[in-house]
């Protein structure tokens, strides 16, 4: 069997993603997911110019080999942008793998370890009301846990009026959608009125909501470690089911530090895209959940690996999934997730909007707040070329944040 061509697709509904598409000369094809927000037509050009020229003729059922060759081969290994290319070569060889096996991909990681993977969504609101509401919104949905950010009090706006964690208020903002559109936008930070305030919004959230809720939090990088340490211990008594990323993820003396200083379980690793870039915190035992992606960190073989490390030490995953997330890397990860045995958590945000189901035909299904996984053999989600024509590629950019002073901060 060997691959005869391959395709990178740019677009979606108001989004960048950035399909791979793999064909065989047995008919056979598999698809994947190269997309990195803001950095869209990196990957596109590293796949295009690279690795594809590369790939025809190789028998795509050594998925291993290929994977070598790839992060080898490069003499420069890992960074976001060839891990991302890497990962979506990957997703699509194990797709392709599943549909000549006639099975889904769970079943070549060694089956379903649980029936349905639970999810969390994101409740936002401009005040702790408008939180509330949200998070009721989506109680009502069955979703048992929800990440929570909520605006702070005096906490000035930037020039973009954007604020920490917050989308507009209605009914369309139950999600977070942060604006990627134009040049960077603004924020302004504060950690003092940060951790003045937050400790009450969770005082709230379980006064209303009760023991059972699984409340997540996403500090996004912004505090020092003694800081995040002291907030640690301070909201220990609401019992988070995680606090997400307290600090920049780049250092990992910090997690020491707030991991002696608290229990509070700490998740980090969205930025990660390699298992060099976690071994030593979780074999310190230094954090509690995993949160890389198959996008970003090399796909299923090499997530698979950090997976495995992390299960030897009490870590669970806990994947990334925000909307930069196309359905092939979220299919990709639900295959993960039922199988793993630490599995944890699955972010959810993909919009289930008429026209993504367009794009990206799957049997998945979300319901409940839990993530049932397709029985198609492969990955079990489609790309329709022709709807991808109607969809081309908008350069956006993250937001920066800074200080009141104008010192730049961590986004
Ligand atoms: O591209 C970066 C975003 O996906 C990130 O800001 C979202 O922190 C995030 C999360 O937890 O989903
Ligand atoms: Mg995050």
């Amino acid at each position: 069997m060997k691959i005869t061509n391959a395709e990178v697709f740019i677009g979606g509904p108001g989004k960048n993603y950035v399909t791979l598409k793999i064909m065989t000369d047995q008919g056979i094809y598999g698809v994947g997911d190269a997309t990195l927000n803001t950095r869209e037509t990196l990957t596109a050009a590293y796949l295009k110019d690279y690795l594809i020229p590369c790939l025809i003729n190789k028998d795509p059922r050594n998925s291993e080999d290929i994977w070598q060759y790839f992060y080898k081969g490069a003499y420069f290994r890992r960074g976001p942008v060839a891990m991302a290319a890497i990962g979506a070569i990957d997703m699509a060889l194990w797709d392709i793998k599943g549909k000549i096996a006639g099975l889904p991909v769970y079943q070549l990681l060694g089956g379903k370890s649980r029936d349905g993977a639970m999810v969390y969504a994101h409740a936002t609101g401009t005040d702790v009301e408008d939180l509330l509401d949200t998070i009721a919104h989506y109680q009502s949905k069955g979703y048992k846990a929800v990440r929570v950010q909520c605006g702070i009090p005096n906490m000035p706006e930037g020039k973009d009026n954007i604020g920490y964690g917050v989308a507009g208020k209605g009914d369309d903002s139950k999600h977070f959608i942060t604006d990627f559109t134009g040049l960077p936008k603004e924020e302004i930070w504060d950690s003092e009125k940060y951790l003045q305030y937050m400790p009450s919004v969770f005082e709230k959230i379980r006064d209303h909501f009760g023991a059972d809720l699984k409340i997540l939090h996403d500090v996004h990088h912004r505090l020092h470690p003694r800081d995040a340490a002291a907030f640690g211990r301070e909201i220990e008594k609401y019992n988070l089911y995680w606090l997400e990323d307290p600090t920049p993820a780049d250092d990992q003396t910090a997690l020491k530090f707030i991991r002696e200083s608290t229990t509070v379980p700490i998740a980090i690793g969205e930025v990660f895209n390699s298992i060099w870039d976690c071994k030593h915190m979780i074999e310190q035992e230094w954090i509690d959940f995993i949160r890389v992606s198959v996008t970003y960190a090399g796909g299923i073989t090499h997530v698979r690996r950090i997976v495995e490390l992390a299960a030897l030490h009490h870590v669970r995953t806990g994947f990334h999934g925000a909307p930069s997330h196309s359905p092939i890397s979220m299919a990709a990860q639900a295959h993960i997730n039922a199988w793993a045995p630490n599995f944890g958590i699955q972010e959810y945000l993909v919009l289930g909007t008429e026209e993504c189901d367009a794009l990206f035909p799957s049997s998945h299904e979300v319901k409940d707040g839990m993530f049932y996984v397709s029985n198609a053999a492969g990955l079990g989600v489609d790309f329709d070329e022709k709807e991808a024509k109607r969809y081309s590629y908008e350069r956006g950019y993250h937001p920066i944040v800074r200080l009141e002073d104008g010192t730049l901060w961590d986004y």
